[in-house]
Protein backbone atom coordinates (compact mmCIF):
# COMPACT_ATOMS: atom_id res chain seq x y z
CA UNK A 1 0.00 0.00 0.00
CA UNK A 2 1.54 3.58 -0.66
CA UNK A 3 2.08 6.20 1.82
CA UNK A 4 -0.40 8.51 0.76
CA UNK A 5 -3.22 5.24 0.78
CA UNK A 6 -2.00 4.07 4.25
CA UNK A 7 -2.53 7.20 5.69
CA UNK A 8 -5.89 7.75 4.02
CA UNK A 9 -7.25 4.33 5.50
CA UNK A 10 -6.17 4.72 9.21
CA UNK A 11 -7.42 8.09 9.43
CA UNK A 12 -11.00 6.67 7.49
CA UNK A 13 -11.29 3.84 9.79
CA UNK A 14 -10.47 5.91 12.83
CA UNK A 15 -13.20 8.21 11.94
CA UNK A 16 -15.53 5.74 10.53
CA UNK A 17 -15.61 4.57 14.50
CA UNK A 18 -16.32 8.07 16.34
CA UNK A 19 -19.03 8.13 13.23
CA UNK A 20 -20.88 5.01 14.43
CA UNK A 21 -20.55 6.25 18.19
CA UNK A 22 -21.79 9.94 17.03
CA UNK A 23 -24.77 7.97 15.43
CA UNK A 24 -25.76 6.06 18.86
CA UNK A 25 -25.54 8.54 21.05
CA UNK A 26 -26.91 11.67 19.40
CA UNK A 27 -28.02 10.21 15.92
CA UNK A 28 -31.98 12.26 16.89
CA UNK A 29 -30.41 15.68 17.91
CA UNK A 30 -31.54 18.04 15.60
CA UNK A 31 -29.19 19.67 12.87
CA UNK A 32 -32.19 22.49 11.36
CA UNK A 33 -35.35 23.23 10.35
CA UNK A 34 -36.48 23.32 6.87
CA UNK A 35 -38.89 26.47 5.85
CA UNK A 36 -41.04 26.39 2.45
CA UNK A 37 -38.96 28.97 1.30
CA UNK A 38 -35.65 27.19 1.40
CA UNK A 39 -37.56 23.94 -0.05
CA UNK A 40 -38.41 26.49 -3.16
CA UNK A 41 -34.95 28.61 -3.01
CA UNK A 42 -32.69 26.00 -3.91
CA UNK A 43 -32.44 24.16 -0.56
CA UNK A 44 -30.02 27.37 0.72
CA UNK A 45 -28.39 26.85 4.39
CA UNK A 46 -30.14 23.05 4.84
CA UNK A 47 -27.61 21.56 7.17
CA UNK A 48 -28.35 18.00 5.23
CA UNK A 49 -24.76 16.29 4.20
CA UNK A 50 -21.65 15.39 5.34
CA UNK A 51 -18.70 16.89 3.20
CA UNK A 52 -14.99 16.60 5.17
CA UNK A 53 -12.59 18.27 3.21
CA UNK A 54 -13.51 21.75 3.59
CA UNK A 55 -15.59 24.41 4.96
CA UNK A 56 -17.25 27.30 4.18
CA UNK A 57 -18.15 30.26 6.45
CA UNK A 58 -20.19 33.22 4.93
CA UNK A 59 -17.76 36.06 6.30
CA UNK A 60 -14.46 34.32 6.34
CA UNK A 61 -14.86 32.35 3.47
CA UNK A 62 -13.58 28.61 2.83
CA UNK A 63 -11.62 26.65 5.31
CA UNK A 64 -9.84 23.64 3.69
CA UNK A 65 -9.38 21.25 7.01
CA UNK A 66 -8.99 24.36 8.69
CA UNK A 67 -6.68 26.45 6.90
CA UNK A 68 -7.59 29.81 5.32
CA UNK A 69 -6.37 30.19 2.08
CA UNK A 70 -3.53 33.10 3.18
CA UNK A 71 -2.11 30.28 5.65
CA UNK A 72 -1.74 27.71 2.97
CA UNK A 73 0.12 30.50 1.00
CA UNK A 74 2.07 30.31 4.30
CA UNK A 75 2.51 26.71 4.96
CA UNK A 76 2.31 24.38 2.30
CA UNK A 77 5.23 23.63 -0.17
CA UNK A 78 6.06 25.12 -2.61
CA UNK A 79 8.35 24.42 -5.70
CA UNK A 80 11.88 25.07 -5.68
CA UNK A 81 11.87 28.94 -7.31
CA UNK A 82 8.44 29.25 -6.84
CA UNK A 83 6.07 31.54 -4.81
CA UNK A 84 2.86 29.49 -4.59
CA UNK A 85 1.69 26.46 -2.94
CA UNK A 86 2.07 23.37 -4.60
CA UNK A 87 -1.83 21.95 -5.96
CA UNK A 88 -0.34 18.47 -4.76
CA UNK A 89 -0.09 19.88 -1.19
CA UNK A 90 -3.85 21.19 -0.89
CA UNK A 91 -4.91 17.30 -2.14
CA UNK A 92 -2.73 15.96 0.19
CA UNK A 93 -4.66 17.87 3.27
CA UNK A 94 -7.90 17.45 2.01
CA UNK A 95 -7.24 13.52 1.45
CA UNK A 96 -5.44 13.16 4.96
CA UNK A 97 -5.52 16.18 7.08
CA UNK A 98 -2.36 16.78 7.52
CA UNK A 99 -0.27 19.38 6.74
CA UNK A 100 2.30 17.55 3.73
CA UNK A 101 6.37 18.23 4.26
CA UNK A 102 8.03 18.83 0.86
CA UNK A 103 8.77 15.09 0.45
CA UNK A 104 5.41 14.08 0.71
CA UNK A 105 4.32 16.53 -2.32
CA UNK A 106 7.36 15.29 -4.01
CA UNK A 107 6.42 11.51 -3.69
CA UNK A 108 3.12 12.64 -4.58
CA UNK A 109 4.08 14.90 -7.74
CA UNK A 110 5.67 11.50 -8.67
CA UNK A 111 3.26 8.83 -8.03
CA UNK A 112 1.08 11.30 -10.60
CA UNK A 113 3.45 11.63 -13.26
CA UNK A 114 4.05 7.47 -13.51
CA UNK A 115 0.36 7.51 -13.61
CA UNK A 116 -0.22 10.34 -16.14
CA UNK A 117 -0.08 9.59 -20.09
CA UNK A 118 -3.21 9.44 -21.77
CA UNK A 119 -4.03 6.00 -23.90
CA UNK A 120 -4.58 6.41 -27.97
CA UNK A 121 -8.66 5.51 -27.36
CA UNK A 122 -9.11 8.78 -25.50
CA UNK A 123 -6.84 11.25 -27.86
CA UNK A 124 -9.00 9.49 -31.14
CA UNK A 125 -12.16 10.20 -29.35
CA UNK A 126 -10.85 13.34 -28.44
CA UNK A 127 -9.88 13.77 -31.98
CA UNK A 128 -13.32 13.00 -33.59
CA UNK A 129 -15.10 15.61 -31.92
CA UNK A 130 -15.78 18.95 -33.64
CA UNK A 131 -13.27 21.36 -32.87
CA UNK A 132 -15.44 24.07 -32.15
CA UNK A 133 -17.23 21.74 -29.44
CA UNK A 134 -17.03 23.90 -26.42
CA UNK A 135 -14.46 22.89 -24.09
CA UNK A 136 -16.21 22.40 -21.40
CA UNK A 137 -18.49 19.67 -23.44
CA UNK A 138 -15.00 17.89 -24.51
CA UNK A 139 -13.51 17.56 -20.73
CA UNK A 140 -16.74 15.52 -19.77
CA UNK A 141 -16.49 13.59 -22.69
CA UNK A 142 -12.91 12.93 -22.04
CA UNK A 143 -13.63 11.84 -18.48
CA UNK A 144 -16.64 9.71 -19.39
CA UNK A 145 -14.42 8.05 -22.27
CA UNK A 146 -11.63 7.18 -19.67
CA UNK A 147 -14.15 5.76 -17.36
CA UNK A 148 -13.33 2.59 -19.88
CA UNK A 149 -10.24 2.10 -17.50
CA UNK A 150 -12.19 2.83 -13.94
CA UNK A 151 -10.82 0.21 -11.37
CA UNK A 152 -14.10 0.99 -9.18
CA UNK A 153 -15.87 -0.20 -12.19
CA UNK A 154 -14.01 -3.21 -13.13
CA UNK A 155 -13.29 -4.80 -9.30
CA UNK A 156 -17.39 -4.35 -8.97
CA UNK A 157 -18.06 -6.20 -11.74
CA UNK A 158 -16.17 -8.93 -10.50
CA UNK A 159 -17.56 -8.77 -7.46
CA UNK A 160 -15.83 -6.24 -4.91
CA UNK A 161 -16.42 -6.38 -0.87
CA UNK A 162 -18.12 -3.39 0.46
CA UNK A 163 -14.81 -2.75 2.17
CA UNK A 164 -12.54 -2.52 -0.60
CA UNK A 165 -14.46 0.43 -2.14
CA UNK A 166 -12.79 2.76 -0.59
CA UNK A 167 -9.77 1.23 -1.76
CA UNK A 168 -10.67 1.18 -5.79
CA UNK A 169 -11.72 4.49 -5.60
CA UNK A 170 -8.54 5.84 -4.43
CA UNK A 171 -7.14 4.20 -7.08
CA UNK A 172 -9.39 5.75 -9.69
CA UNK A 173 -8.68 9.01 -7.73
CA UNK A 174 -5.17 9.16 -8.30
CA UNK A 175 -5.33 7.83 -11.92
CA UNK A 176 -7.75 10.61 -12.89
CA UNK A 177 -5.84 13.23 -11.10
CA UNK A 178 -2.96 12.36 -12.72
CA UNK A 179 -4.58 12.82 -16.37
CA UNK A 180 -6.56 15.85 -16.05
CA UNK A 181 -4.03 18.27 -16.60
CA UNK A 182 -2.90 16.43 -19.65
CA UNK A 183 -6.35 15.67 -21.04
CA UNK A 184 -7.06 19.58 -20.34
CA UNK A 185 -4.47 21.01 -22.21
CA UNK A 186 -5.22 18.10 -25.04
CA UNK A 187 -8.22 19.89 -26.05
CA UNK A 188 -6.92 23.44 -25.72
CA UNK A 189 -4.15 22.45 -27.70
CA UNK A 190 -6.32 21.12 -30.41
CA UNK A 191 -8.98 23.79 -30.32
CA UNK A 192 -7.13 26.18 -30.50
CA UNK A 193 -3.50 25.41 -32.15
CA UNK A 194 -4.44 22.92 -34.42
CA UNK A 195 -3.85 19.52 -32.77
CA UNK A 196 0.04 21.23 -31.98
CA UNK A 197 0.66 19.31 -28.89
CA UNK A 198 3.22 19.57 -26.07
CA UNK A 199 5.15 16.84 -24.16
CA UNK A 200 5.28 16.74 -20.30
CA UNK A 201 8.39 17.82 -18.55
CA UNK A 202 9.00 15.03 -16.13
CA UNK A 203 11.32 17.67 -13.97
CA UNK A 204 8.32 19.87 -13.49
CA UNK A 205 5.64 19.63 -10.66
CA UNK A 206 1.62 18.89 -11.17
CA UNK A 207 0.87 22.10 -11.49
CA UNK A 208 3.76 23.31 -13.54
CA UNK A 209 3.93 21.04 -15.84
CA UNK A 210 -0.08 21.84 -16.36
CA UNK A 211 1.18 25.10 -17.42
CA UNK A 212 4.01 23.85 -19.91
CA UNK A 213 1.46 21.09 -21.69
CA UNK A 214 -0.86 24.52 -21.99
CA UNK A 215 2.54 26.06 -24.19
CA UNK A 216 3.51 28.50 -21.64
CA UNK A 217 6.50 28.42 -19.82
CA UNK A 218 6.56 31.35 -17.99
CA UNK A 219 7.77 30.98 -14.31
CA UNK A 220 5.36 33.37 -13.48
CA UNK A 221 2.47 31.62 -15.25
CA UNK A 222 4.18 28.65 -13.52
CA UNK A 223 2.86 29.98 -10.40
CA UNK A 224 -0.27 31.26 -11.47
CA UNK A 225 -1.45 27.84 -12.58
CA UNK A 226 -0.03 26.38 -9.33
CA UNK A 227 -1.92 29.31 -6.83
CA UNK A 228 -5.07 29.14 -9.11
CA UNK A 229 -4.96 25.25 -8.96
CA UNK A 230 -5.20 25.18 -5.22
CA UNK A 231 -7.68 28.21 -4.68
CA UNK A 232 -10.40 26.16 -6.80
CA UNK A 233 -9.95 22.90 -5.27
CA UNK A 234 -13.14 22.95 -3.12
CA UNK A 235 -15.99 24.89 -1.62
CA UNK A 236 -17.68 22.67 1.07
CA UNK A 237 -20.16 20.15 -0.33
CA UNK A 238 -23.34 22.51 -1.78
CA UNK A 239 -22.00 24.08 -4.40
CA UNK A 240 -23.16 22.61 -7.64
CA UNK A 241 -20.07 20.68 -8.85
CA UNK A 242 -19.57 19.15 -5.48
CA UNK A 243 -23.41 18.00 -4.67
CA UNK A 244 -23.65 16.81 -7.96
CA UNK A 245 -20.47 14.51 -7.67
CA UNK A 246 -21.31 13.60 -4.39
CA UNK A 247 -25.04 12.95 -5.24
CA UNK A 248 -23.72 11.01 -8.25
CA UNK A 249 -21.38 8.88 -6.56
CA UNK A 250 -23.28 8.16 -3.61
CA UNK A 251 -25.03 5.40 -6.08
CA UNK A 252 -21.90 3.67 -6.28
CA UNK A 253 -21.03 5.29 -9.74
CA UNK A 254 -17.31 5.06 -10.15
CA UNK A 255 -14.86 8.62 -9.78
CA UNK A 256 -15.32 9.02 -13.45
CA UNK A 257 -19.27 8.77 -13.72
CA UNK A 258 -19.26 11.16 -10.50
CA UNK A 259 -16.59 14.11 -11.73
CA UNK A 260 -18.27 13.98 -15.50
CA UNK A 261 -21.44 14.57 -13.45
CA UNK A 262 -20.17 17.19 -11.55
CA UNK A 263 -18.29 18.99 -14.46
CA UNK A 264 -21.44 19.24 -16.19
CA UNK A 265 -22.77 21.02 -13.26
CA UNK A 266 -19.45 23.29 -12.88
CA UNK A 267 -20.23 24.20 -17.15
CA UNK A 268 -23.49 26.44 -15.50
CA UNK A 269 -23.16 30.02 -16.06
CA UNK A 270 -24.51 30.68 -12.63
CA UNK A 271 -21.37 27.95 -11.51
CA UNK A 272 -18.44 27.60 -13.14
CA UNK A 273 -19.12 29.07 -16.55
CA UNK A 274 -18.77 32.41 -14.82
CA UNK A 275 -15.37 32.89 -15.28
CA UNK A 276 -15.80 32.83 -18.74
CA UNK A 277 -18.57 35.25 -18.69
CA UNK A 278 -16.47 37.65 -16.88
CA UNK A 279 -14.37 38.31 -19.22
CA UNK A 280 -16.68 38.23 -22.28
CA UNK A 281 -18.61 41.10 -20.75
CA UNK A 282 -15.44 42.73 -19.94
CA UNK A 283 -14.27 42.64 -23.39
CA UNK A 284 -17.88 43.61 -24.41
CA UNK A 285 -17.53 46.41 -22.30
CA UNK A 286 -14.35 47.61 -23.52
CA UNK A 287 -15.46 47.18 -27.11
CA UNK A 288 -19.18 49.24 -26.34
CA UNK A 289 -16.82 51.87 -25.03
CA UNK A 290 -14.57 52.27 -27.25
CA UNK A 291 -11.57 51.98 -24.41
CA UNK A 292 -8.93 49.40 -22.73
CA UNK A 293 -9.11 51.90 -19.65
CA UNK A 294 -12.78 53.18 -18.87
CA UNK A 295 -13.88 55.26 -15.93
CA UNK A 296 -15.45 54.72 -13.18
CA UNK A 297 -18.20 56.43 -14.49
CA UNK A 298 -18.73 54.64 -18.12
CA UNK A 299 -18.04 50.96 -16.11
CA UNK A 300 -21.30 51.84 -13.99
CA UNK A 301 -23.11 53.21 -17.22
CA UNK A 302 -22.77 49.44 -18.40
CA UNK A 303 -23.66 48.04 -15.43
CA UNK A 304 -26.86 49.45 -15.03
CA UNK A 305 -26.91 48.67 -18.58
CA UNK A 306 -26.77 45.25 -18.30
CA UNK A 307 -28.76 44.98 -15.42
CA UNK A 308 -31.75 47.06 -16.92
CA UNK A 309 -31.42 43.94 -19.81
CA UNK A 310 -32.56 41.75 -17.59
CA UNK A 311 -28.92 39.83 -17.00
CA UNK A 312 -26.93 39.49 -14.24
CA UNK A 313 -23.30 40.53 -13.44
CA UNK A 314 -20.89 37.52 -14.16
CA UNK A 315 -18.74 37.23 -10.90
CA UNK A 316 -20.90 39.09 -8.64
CA UNK A 317 -22.73 37.30 -5.89
CA UNK A 318 -22.78 34.13 -3.87
CA UNK A 319 -25.12 31.65 -2.67
CA UNK A 320 -23.16 31.23 0.84
CA UNK A 321 -20.52 34.30 0.78
CA UNK A 322 -21.07 37.63 2.38
CA UNK A 323 -17.84 38.96 1.92
CA UNK A 324 -15.53 39.87 -1.16
CA UNK A 325 -14.65 36.00 -1.76
CA UNK A 326 -11.08 35.17 0.16
CA UNK A 327 -10.07 33.42 -3.34
CA UNK A 328 -10.85 37.00 -5.59
CA UNK A 329 -8.40 38.57 -2.86
CA UNK A 330 -5.85 35.81 -3.38
CA UNK A 331 -5.53 36.51 -7.32
CA UNK A 332 -5.97 40.32 -6.45
CA UNK A 333 -2.78 39.50 -4.33
CA UNK A 334 -1.26 37.96 -6.91
CA UNK A 335 -1.37 40.26 -9.65
CA UNK A 336 -0.38 43.13 -6.84
CA UNK A 337 2.73 41.35 -6.87
CA UNK A 338 3.12 40.03 -10.16
CA UNK A 339 1.62 42.29 -12.40
CA UNK A 340 -0.13 45.29 -10.78
CA UNK A 341 0.53 47.17 -14.37
CA UNK A 342 -1.74 45.41 -16.43
CA UNK A 343 -3.97 47.26 -18.17
CA UNK A 344 -7.06 44.36 -17.93
CA UNK A 345 -6.39 43.92 -14.16
CA UNK A 346 -7.47 47.36 -13.64
CA UNK A 347 -10.28 47.35 -15.49
CA UNK A 348 -11.03 44.15 -13.10
CA UNK A 349 -9.84 46.23 -10.14
CA UNK A 350 -12.21 49.30 -11.32
CA UNK A 351 -14.75 47.08 -11.69
CA UNK A 352 -14.50 45.87 -7.85
CA UNK A 353 -14.88 49.64 -6.86
CA UNK A 354 -18.18 49.96 -9.14
CA UNK A 355 -20.22 47.05 -8.69
CA UNK A 356 -20.50 46.24 -4.93
CA UNK A 357 -22.74 49.65 -4.40
CA UNK A 358 -24.81 49.51 -7.58
CA UNK A 359 -25.93 45.43 -6.47
CA UNK A 360 -26.44 47.21 -3.07
CA UNK A 361 -28.72 49.49 -4.39
CA UNK A 362 -30.99 47.05 -5.42
CA UNK A 363 -32.03 45.68 -2.23
CA UNK A 364 -32.58 41.98 -3.32
CA UNK A 365 -28.81 41.01 -3.90
CA UNK A 366 -28.01 38.61 -0.65
CA UNK A 367 -24.15 39.33 -1.50
CA UNK A 368 -22.89 42.66 -3.71
CA UNK A 369 -19.08 41.08 -3.28
CA UNK A 370 -16.87 39.43 -6.05
CA UNK A 371 -16.74 35.59 -6.00
CA UNK A 372 -13.43 33.15 -7.59
CA UNK A 373 -14.60 34.33 -10.25
CA UNK A 374 -14.67 38.07 -11.09
CA UNK A 375 -10.64 37.81 -11.11
CA UNK A 376 -9.36 35.16 -12.72
CA UNK A 377 -9.81 36.02 -16.69
CA UNK A 378 -7.92 38.97 -16.61
CA UNK A 379 -4.91 37.12 -14.98
CA UNK A 380 -4.95 33.96 -17.87
CA UNK A 381 -5.44 37.27 -20.20
CA UNK A 382 -2.84 39.19 -19.30
CA UNK A 383 -0.31 35.35 -19.92
CA UNK A 384 -1.57 35.26 -22.87
CA UNK A 385 -4.21 32.85 -22.54
CA UNK A 386 -7.47 34.62 -24.37
CA UNK A 387 -9.35 31.67 -25.74
CA UNK A 388 -11.96 32.14 -22.78
CA UNK A 389 -14.25 29.12 -23.79
CA UNK A 390 -11.61 27.04 -22.21
CA UNK A 391 -11.45 29.04 -18.53
CA UNK A 392 -13.89 26.57 -16.96
CA UNK A 393 -11.82 23.27 -17.70
CA UNK A 394 -8.76 25.03 -15.83
CA UNK A 395 -11.70 25.47 -13.13
CA UNK A 396 -12.37 22.09 -13.33
CA UNK A 397 -9.37 20.41 -12.94
CA UNK A 398 -8.87 22.15 -9.58
CA UNK A 399 -12.53 21.01 -8.46
CA UNK A 400 -11.55 17.65 -9.27
CA UNK A 401 -8.85 17.30 -6.12
CA UNK A 402 -11.42 18.23 -3.72
CA UNK A 403 -14.55 16.27 -5.52
CA UNK A 404 -12.37 13.61 -5.56
CA UNK A 405 -10.84 13.08 -2.39
CA UNK A 406 -14.11 14.07 -0.60
CA UNK A 407 -15.54 10.60 -2.77
CA UNK A 408 -13.04 8.53 -1.06
CA UNK A 409 -14.04 9.58 2.24
CA UNK A 410 -17.77 9.29 1.22
CA UNK A 411 -16.65 5.52 0.41
CA UNK A 412 -14.59 4.98 3.55
CA UNK A 413 -16.94 5.91 5.39
CA UNK A 414 -19.64 3.97 3.28
CA UNK A 415 -21.84 7.39 2.97
CA UNK A 416 -25.46 6.44 1.95
CA UNK A 417 -27.39 6.70 -1.08
CA UNK A 418 -28.79 10.30 -1.54
CA UNK A 419 -32.57 10.15 -1.90
CA UNK A 420 -34.06 13.17 0.50
CA UNK A 421 -37.84 13.68 0.30
CA UNK A 422 -39.31 16.09 -2.46
CA UNK A 423 -42.96 17.70 -2.14
CA UNK A 424 -45.38 18.76 -4.72
CA UNK A 425 -47.01 22.48 -4.35
CA UNK A 426 -50.13 20.83 -4.25
CA UNK A 427 -48.70 18.91 -1.12
CA UNK A 428 -47.55 22.11 0.28
CA UNK A 429 -51.04 24.47 0.19
CA UNK A 430 -52.50 21.11 1.99
CA UNK A 431 -49.77 21.39 4.65
CA UNK A 432 -50.27 25.29 5.43
CA UNK A 433 -54.15 24.72 5.35
CA UNK A 434 -53.20 21.97 7.57
CA UNK A 435 -51.48 24.18 9.98
CA UNK A 436 -53.65 26.92 10.28
CA UNK A 437 -57.31 24.72 11.12
CA UNK A 438 -54.70 23.36 13.88
N1 LIG B 1 -26.04 40.51 -10.74
C1 LIG B 1 -27.36 40.85 -10.79
N2 LIG B 1 -28.28 40.31 -9.98
C2 LIG B 1 -27.86 39.44 -9.05
C3 LIG B 1 -26.51 39.08 -8.91
C4 LIG B 1 -25.58 39.63 -9.82
N3 LIG B 1 -24.29 39.31 -9.81
N4 LIG B 1 -26.39 38.20 -7.89
C5 LIG B 1 -27.64 37.99 -7.42
N5 LIG B 1 -28.52 38.73 -8.13
C6 LIG B 1 -29.97 38.73 -8.00
C7 LIG B 1 -30.49 37.32 -8.28
O1 LIG B 1 -30.56 37.07 -9.69
C8 LIG B 1 -31.83 37.36 -7.58
O2 LIG B 1 -32.73 38.10 -8.40
P1 LIG B 1 -34.28 37.64 -8.56
O3 LIG B 1 -34.82 37.66 -7.16
O4 LIG B 1 -34.85 38.67 -9.45
O5 LIG B 1 -34.25 36.26 -9.14
C9 LIG B 1 -31.53 38.20 -6.35
O6 LIG B 1 -30.35 38.98 -6.66
C10 LIG B 1 -31.26 37.39 -5.10
O7 LIG B 1 -30.23 36.48 -5.36
P2 LIG B 1 -29.19 36.09 -4.21
O8 LIG B 1 -29.95 35.47 -3.10
O9 LIG B 1 -28.31 37.25 -3.90
O10 LIG B 1 -28.24 35.04 -4.93
P3 LIG B 1 -28.48 33.48 -5.20
O11 LIG B 1 -28.01 32.72 -4.02
O12 LIG B 1 -29.86 33.23 -5.68
O13 LIG B 1 -27.51 33.25 -6.44
C11 LIG B 1 -25.51 33.46 -7.68
C12 LIG B 1 -26.11 33.23 -6.29
C13 LIG B 1 -24.01 33.22 -7.60
C14 LIG B 1 -26.10 32.44 -8.66
C15 LIG B 1 -25.82 34.90 -8.14
O14 LIG B 1 -25.22 35.81 -7.26
C16 LIG B 1 -25.39 35.19 -9.57
O15 LIG B 1 -26.16 34.90 -10.50
N6 LIG B 1 -24.15 35.74 -9.77
C17 LIG B 1 -23.61 35.94 -11.10
C18 LIG B 1 -23.09 34.63 -11.65
C19 LIG B 1 -21.82 34.21 -10.97
O16 LIG B 1 -20.90 34.98 -10.77
N7 LIG B 1 -21.74 32.91 -10.60
C20 LIG B 1 -20.51 32.33 -10.03
C21 LIG B 1 -20.63 31.97 -8.55
C22 LIG B 1 -19.35 31.34 -8.06
C23 LIG B 1 -19.17 29.97 -8.62
O17 LIG B 1 -19.96 29.08 -8.31
O18 LIG B 1 -18.24 29.75 -9.43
Amino acid sequence: MDILKEKFYTKCQTLKSDIKNLLKEHGDMKLDEVKISQAYGGMRGIKSMIWETSLLDANEGIRFRGYSIPELQELLPKAAGGNEPLPEGIFWLMLVDELPSDSDVKWLTEEWRKRSGLPQYLKQTMDCLPAETHPMTQFTIGIMALQNDSIFAARYAEGMSKDDYWDATYEDTMNLLAKLPELAAYIYRRTFFNGDHKTSDSGLDWGGNFAHLLGNDDPAFLDLMRIYLTIHADHEGGNASAHTTHLVGSTLSDAYLSLGAGMNALAGPLHGLANQEVIKWIFEMLEDIGTESPSKEQIAEYVERTLSEGKVIPGYGHAVLRKPDPRYMAQKSFAEKNIPDSSIVQVVWKVFEVVPPILQGLGKVANPWPNVDAHSGALLVHYNMKEYDFYTVLFGVSRAMGVLAQLCWSRGLGLSLERPKSLTTGWIKDYIARQQNS
